[in-house]
């Protein structure tokens, strides 16, 4: 089972360090990420990887397999000299693993991805939302602090998931000084977050960062935020597996970039001489009707044909505009997006009509029913 085989690779490395550096410790740089088998834990260990790093994930448990994004990446860990991405079951919800697996581990960076992400869940379930987000977060900042203390590593960094939400509805442009106005429970769990790191860096001086990142998406988006939902109903509608799509406010605008751009600000703030807070955002904002304009319109469909509103999607408090002014990132960590608007909507668009190509195979054999997503 993956319990044994992540076990046996721990073991295994601090073997192969030993023999390969004559009982040195290796020379990698090790990096451990929570929220690994989300959207932007697989692009940013991509990253690490193609930078020579060893990456230790912690995953959760569930009753699916959760590591659909990086399977393709995945080797057994029992080919000690190629597996460089080892997995962990662990939990932001337990303390007790947290510690465990950071002093197992011994990192050199953490990179806090882990959150249940969704803005309009957060309002369905706050109190699990402040408790992985929130306190999650000073969980593992205290498990950090508990390990610097005892090993005496210093050196270690800590990358903290901060979000545009946490501007809410203070108008844009939103820079690193704007002030937060929370408008959902997960909005305001990731303002303590934020807050905890702050306080981290401040009282025992852990070089500990706040990336504050806008809205960025990917063909590995999770399929209930709203950029992949249209352009998934795109896919299957061009293809001919559906005809509708139920959205809720159109008239919401946001920041919307590439997430394999915004991975590597995440990374160019643990390279730095001093740890701070960055804004990362494309600096332009659309309306989530402009999306949908631009993806339908991309494969000569009008959305106005297929979408229907349900008021189920609209949230008890919205976010109306956010744009971010990340010239700070810019100047500083000497980076920019390189994927723009009607890039990102191509390629989402275009991923979904392979996905949606497959998925008619498996309809028109009868594996699969046209309603039923695999
Ligand atoms: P995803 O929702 O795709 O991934 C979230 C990850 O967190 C998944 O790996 C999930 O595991 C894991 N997770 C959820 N709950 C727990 C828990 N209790 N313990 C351990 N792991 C848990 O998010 P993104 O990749 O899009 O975002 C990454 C981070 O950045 C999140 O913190 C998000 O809030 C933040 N953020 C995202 C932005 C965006 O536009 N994408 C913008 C700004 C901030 P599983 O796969 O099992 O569900
Ligand atoms: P957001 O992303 O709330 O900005 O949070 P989402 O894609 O969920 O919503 C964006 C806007 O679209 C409107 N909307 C819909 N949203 C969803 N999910 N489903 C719908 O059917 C729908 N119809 C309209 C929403 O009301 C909203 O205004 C994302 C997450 O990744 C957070 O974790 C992250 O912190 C922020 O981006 C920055």
């Amino acid at each position: 089972s993956l319990v044994k085989i992540t076990m046996a690779s721990v073991t295994d490395r601090s073997q192969s360090a030993t023999t390969a550096n004559g009982g040195e410790p290796p020379k990698r740089k090790v990096a451990l990420i929570t929220g690994i088998t989300g959207q932007d834990g697989s692009y940013l260990t991509e990253l690490l990887l193609d930078k020579g790093y060893e990456v230790h994930g912690l995953i959760r448990r569930s009753s699916n397999f959760n590591t659909q994004r990086i399977n393709h990446i995945y080797i057994d860990p029992h080919n000690t000299h190629k597996a460089r991405m080892k997995l962990h079951y662990a939990d932001l919800t337990d303390a007790s693993s947290l510690r465990r697996w950071i002093d197992t581990i011994s990192p050199d960076e953490i990179y806090n991805l882990a959150a249940q992400s969704h803005v309009a869940v957060s309002f369905e379930i706050p109190d699990y939302t402040a408790d992985v987000v929130a306190t999650g977060s000073l969980r593992l900042l205290e498990a950090l602090r508990s390990h610097i203390t005892t090993t005496g590593r210093t050196h270690v960094k800590y990358y903290q998931a901060g979000s545009s939400e946490m501007f809410g509805s203070t108008p844009p442009p939103q820079a690193e000084d704007t002030p937060f106005h929370p408008r959902s429970p997960y909005a305001a769990s990731k303002c303590a977050a934020h807050w905890y790191t702050v306080n981290y860096r401040e009282a025992y001086g852990i070089f500990a960062c706040n990336g504050i990142l806008f809205n960025h998406e990917s063909p590995r988006r999770g399929e209930n935020f709203v950029t992949r939902k249209i352009t998934r109903a795109v896919g299957r509608i061009k293809i001919g597996l559906q005809s509708k799509l139920f959205l809720g406010n159109l008239q919401a605008s946001r920041d919307w970039g590439f997430a394999g751009d915004y991975v590597e600000a995440m990374w160019l703030m643990l390279q730095q001489e001093k740890p701070d807070d960055y804004v990362v955002a494309t600096e332009e904002s659309h309306t989530v009707e402009e999306f949908l304009e631009k993806a339908f319109g991309y494969v000569g469909l009008n959305w106005k044909d297929h979408v229907a509103i349900d008021k189920r999607y609209f949230r008890p408090a919205e976010v109306d505009n956010l744009k971010g002014d990340s010239s700070k990132a810019r100047k500083v960590l000497g980076w920019k997006p390189k994927v723009g608007f009607e890039q990102l909507v191509k390629m989402m668009v275009d991923e979904d009509i392979e996905l949606a190509k497959r998925e008619k195979v498996l309809v028109d054999a009868g594996y699969m029913d046209a309603q039923q997503q695999p």
